[in-house]
């Protein structure tokens, strides 16, 4: 199809594989494999500047965190205080488990180094010399695999007593978390490192000021990470010449649903679906676009109205929704847009930690409605009713979870009512014969 840039274009040559472009390779994973294409080569530059010095180069170079709320990595590391006398903590976000997000657990199994690296040059710079990896329990393969590369890193002494100069040493601790998704908010994650029950903290005081066992933590997702070595080796303006002013750099689509090559396509900031789609062989044949998520299903939904959207922090937001953690996951016309509400929100409910009461009861309360109405059993007040409910979980919730919750009931409303309304007028679900009395 035609290239927006004018002309016809190969959308492959949009495609910059940096962290992902030596996954293939059966060895990827070893330390043999990381060194043969450069591996720790940008430790050795990292180590050689002065922490503060790296930190402005990673500020001024523009790294946001890849986690989903874009917040700029170098500032996080700057608001370390310096001489306070307590140690200081990098944790690591693995705890990748929200819907449709699927970048760090294949980055970590293809390309556990890449972190591990980034985690050497990141503790240098905020002056820590305990690191850790708190990673979503249930992918035991991805689990061995770091223990491994972990392993190999010691051995070479890129860990350990001497890892950040001579007596300056580093431990690298991985620990598997149990199976919650709240262990992902950054404080409910450091409550379960310290051996308590996962629930998110009261924010602030930031980890920055008082994170793991109370000390000054820098909490980072794996891609934002993972991201660093390749910006120190190769430098911060030709990170700078990826991307926009305010979003530079590469980074990791991820590409799921209906379409025809779902995967992760690595690329710079700010290209559009279409181009993605474009790469990866449109959706499936025969379908079109319906509705997407940029990043997950907290991000509220978008439609084929929005395939130009410039997906950046801050294209996506001016188009009302969140660039998140850049999980497109694209439906076709096929699907109920009230049944993906439906199973979403039913994640929501079951993950909601109990904390606070918007989120506990509210989630309970939308999958109540939300089956009645996809089952035909509701009237137009329920509409507003899963509206008023969304309007009270969303900002009055203790944490993002219950936003997140939300997001995915507002967006479906503004964009799909008729579609809520023909479950009412047609008492079931329109795209299930069996469920509906009146096939629409
Ligand atoms: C010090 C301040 N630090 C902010 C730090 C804060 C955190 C970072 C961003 O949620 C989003 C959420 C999900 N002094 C500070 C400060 N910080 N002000 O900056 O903070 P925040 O509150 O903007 O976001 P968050 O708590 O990190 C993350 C959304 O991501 N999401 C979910 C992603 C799920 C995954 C996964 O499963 N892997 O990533 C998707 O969009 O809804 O909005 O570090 O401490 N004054
Ligand atoms: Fe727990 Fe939900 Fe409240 Fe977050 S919003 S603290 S997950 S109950």
């Amino acid at each position: 199809s035609a290239h927006p840039a004018g002309g016809e274009a190969d959308p492959q040559k949009l495609l910059t594989p940096v962290l992902s472009a030596h996954w293939d390779e059966s060895d990827s994973y070893t330390l043999a494999g990381y060194r043969r294409h450069g591996g720790y080569r940008a430790l050795r530059k990292a180590l050689a500047m002065d922490p503060d010095d790296l930190i402005a180069y990673v500020k001024e170079a523009g790294l946001r965190g890849r986690g989903g709320a874009g917040f700029p990595t170098g500032m996080k590391w700057q608001f370390i205080p310096q001489g306070d006398g307590k140690p200081h903590y990098l944790v690591v976000n693995a705890d990748e488990s929200e819907p449709g997000t699927c970048k760090d657990i294949p980055l970590l199994f293809a390309n556990p180094h890449s972190l591990i690296e980034g985690i050497v040059i990141a503790c240098h710079a905020i002056r820590s010399h305990h690191a850790f990896i708190y990673l979503r329990g249930e992918v035991v393969p991805v689990l061995r695999r770091l223990h491994l590369a972990v392993r190999e890193a010691y051995e070479a002494g890129y860990l350990g007593p001497d890892a950040l100069g001579p007596g300056k040493g580093l431990e690298l601790t991985v620990h598997a978390g149990a199976g919650a998704y709240i262990c992902g908010e950054e404080t409910a994650l450091l409550d379960s490192l310290e051996g308590r029950r996962g629930q998110p903290r009261l924010r602030p005081p930031f980890p920055a000021v008082a994170g793991l066992y109370a000390c000054p933590t820098v909490v980072n997702n794996v891609e934002s990470i993972a991201s660093v070595p390749a910006l120190v080796d190769k430098g911060k303006d030709w990170f700078r010449s990826m991307g926009s002013e305010k979003s530079p750099g590469f980074t990791l689509y991820s590409l799921s649903g209906h379409v025809a090559r779902p995967g992760q396509y690595e690329a710079p900031l700010g290209i559009t679906l279409r181009q993605l789609l474009d790469m990866s062989g449109g959706m499936r044949p025969g379908h079109r676009l319906k509705f997407w998520t940029p990043g997950g299903s907290s991000t509220p939904l978008l439609t084929d109205e929005h395939l130009d959207v410039p997906l950046d922090y801050e294209g996506v937001g001016n188009a009302g929704s969140m660039l998140g953690t850049k999980a497109l996951q694209c439906f076709d016309e096929t699907t109920c847009v009230v049944r993906a509400v439906t199973r979403w929100t039913e994640f929501y409910a079951h993950e909601s930690c109990g904390k606070c009461t918007p989120c506990r009861e509210g989630t309970y309360w939308l999958v109540q409605l939300l089956r009645d109405i996809e089952a035909g059993k509701a009237g137009h007040a329920d509409l507003d009713k899963i509206a008023d409910i969304a309007d009270n979980i969303n900002g009055k919730s203790f944490c993002a979870l219950g936003d997140g919750a939300a997001s995915p009931i507002f967006s479906s409303l503004q964009y799909f009512r008729d579609e809520y309304e023909a479950h009412l007028a047609g008492r079931g679900c329109p795209f299930d014969p069996e469920k509906s009395t009146a096939w629409a």
